[in-house]
């Protein structure tokens, strides 16, 4: 298949380019690095050195002998994104390419404003170019499973079956996310299903939780192609972060009480769910919703069991409880449904005690090149 991997140079979109490269499919990234320049913005960084995208597609040129074409530019430049469709005729177009941080989206209005119009927009302007020069592509457009929040019944995958005064119907499941950022996908989501129902698009939207780990297969085949690994207090994400405070002997900074429960998955196997996505497309028409994750666990659990590795690799530190930045339930019922992934065939890589050490022992390798002043949180919700 041709497959437009956008977002293509970030921590999601790289390792998915090369496996579907691997896959024998022909793959060209649509990315316009500005996840490069939040880092500038923030003066922070990935904590592997990593190269820029030009040298990573050759280096995978040499070692698999599989060209990854490369686009740099913006969704939001319509002219741009129809010649990338009119040159390319994509039969699956994987959406990554939006700016992802909560933290980022409330620094202030500015940085809501950008998330919003960055990631709405984009993503409306990905839909017109679907419908004015391939019609027939398959929208494969990442989502949260943050847009439901945490509801005090269970969260089904994307529907909902309704009795309301003695009447039934399958209805959107509501959403009830937490920040600007989770928001923007929320708007998303409702502008895929209209454009399907109005134009007969095919889309999967992949409610994806939160991603840990950095290696697969395919990029640990040269440290060129080493993935990036967020850490700091505004990009790094629960798990990833508190292996790599550990890595530096800093405490694990559990925001409030740490009964936040979230869904998880490992960067391995949000490679494989794109690629079931893709061999499986939504019928014409069809708004279809996967829950992408394979495993829930609370913060303050999460940040134990980082520390228990910890100290078996003879490093001292400690689960440390912080006023939380954020306005959310820190107490709450949480039990969400995924099995449509694992029915088409995803065999998950769970969170093993030995999945913990490798990604702490990598960050053990570049502990040197973390900047201590971004480990804490400098961003509030208030
Ligand atoms: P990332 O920031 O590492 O990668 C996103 C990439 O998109 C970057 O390379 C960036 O330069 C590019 N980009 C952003 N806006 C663009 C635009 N307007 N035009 C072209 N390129 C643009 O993020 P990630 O962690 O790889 O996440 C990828 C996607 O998956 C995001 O949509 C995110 O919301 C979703 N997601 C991520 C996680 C996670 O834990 N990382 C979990 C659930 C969902
Ligand atoms: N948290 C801590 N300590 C920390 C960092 C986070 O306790 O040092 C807590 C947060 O308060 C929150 C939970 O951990 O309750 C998750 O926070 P996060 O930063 O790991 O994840 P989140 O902000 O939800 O965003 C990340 C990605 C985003 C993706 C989302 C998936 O950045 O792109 O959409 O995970 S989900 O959480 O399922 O919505």
């Amino acid at each position: 298949m041709r497959i437009i991997v956008a977002g293509g140079d970030g921590f999601c979109g790289w390792p998915t380019a090369l496996y579907l490269s691997k896959q024998g499919h022909d793959v060209t990234i649509v990315d316009n690095l500005v996840r490069r320049k939040y880092d500038q913005e923030l003066r922070s960084n990935s904590v592997t050195p990593i190269a820029s995208l030009e040298e990573r597609v050759t280096k995978w040129k040499e070692v698999s002998g599989r060209e990854i074409k490369t686009f740099i530019g913006d969704l939001n430049h319509y002219d741009f994104l129809s010649e990338v469709f009119r040159q390319t005729q994509p039969d699956a177009f994987v959406h990554f390419a939006e700016q992802r941080s909560a933290p980022y989206s409330m620094i202030d209005r500015e940085h809501a404003v950008y998330t919003q119009t960055n990631n709405v927009m984009g993503n409306l302007n990905v839909l017109y170019a679907i419908k004015e020069f391939a019609p027939e592509c398959h929208l494969i457009k990442l989502g949260t499973m943050g847009e439901y929040g945490t509801p005090n019944i269970d969260i089904e995958e994307g529907y909902i079956e309704i009795e309301h005064k003695g009447r039934k119907d399958t209805l959107p499941y509501p959403k009830q996310p937490g920040s600007f950022y989770h928001l923007s996908k929320v708007h998303d989501s409702h502008n895929i299903m209209f454009a399907c129902k109005i134009w007969g698009i095919r889309a999967t939207d992949l409610n994806q939780g939160i991603v840990y780990g950095l290696h697969t297969e395919e990029t640990k085949l040269d440290p060129k192609l080493v993935n990036r690994v967020d850490y700091d207090g505004v990009f790094g994400t629960a798990l990833n972060r508190f292996v790599n405070q550990a890595a530096i002997g800093h405490d694990i900074t559990v925001y409030g009480s740490g009964g936040q429960t979230r869904a998880f998955l490992n960067i391995e196997d949000t490679v494989r769910c794109v690629e079931i996505a893709a061999e499986n497309p939504a019928d014409k028409g069809e708004f279809r919703v996967f829950n992408q994750f394979t495993e829930w666990f609370s913060v303050q659990e999460l940040a134990e069991r980082v520390q228990k590795i910890a100290k078996e690799e003879g490093l001292d530190t400690q689960v440390r409880q912080i006023e939380n930045p954020r306005i959310e339930n820190e107490d709450h019922y949480y039990n969400a449904v995924n099995t449509k992934l694992r029915d088409l065939g995803l065999e998950p890589h769970l969170l093993t005690d030995d999945v913990i050490r490798d990604i702490l022992r990598t960050a053990v390798e570049d502990k040197d090149r973390i900047i201590q002043e971004n480990v804490l949180p400098s961003i509030t919700w208030k």
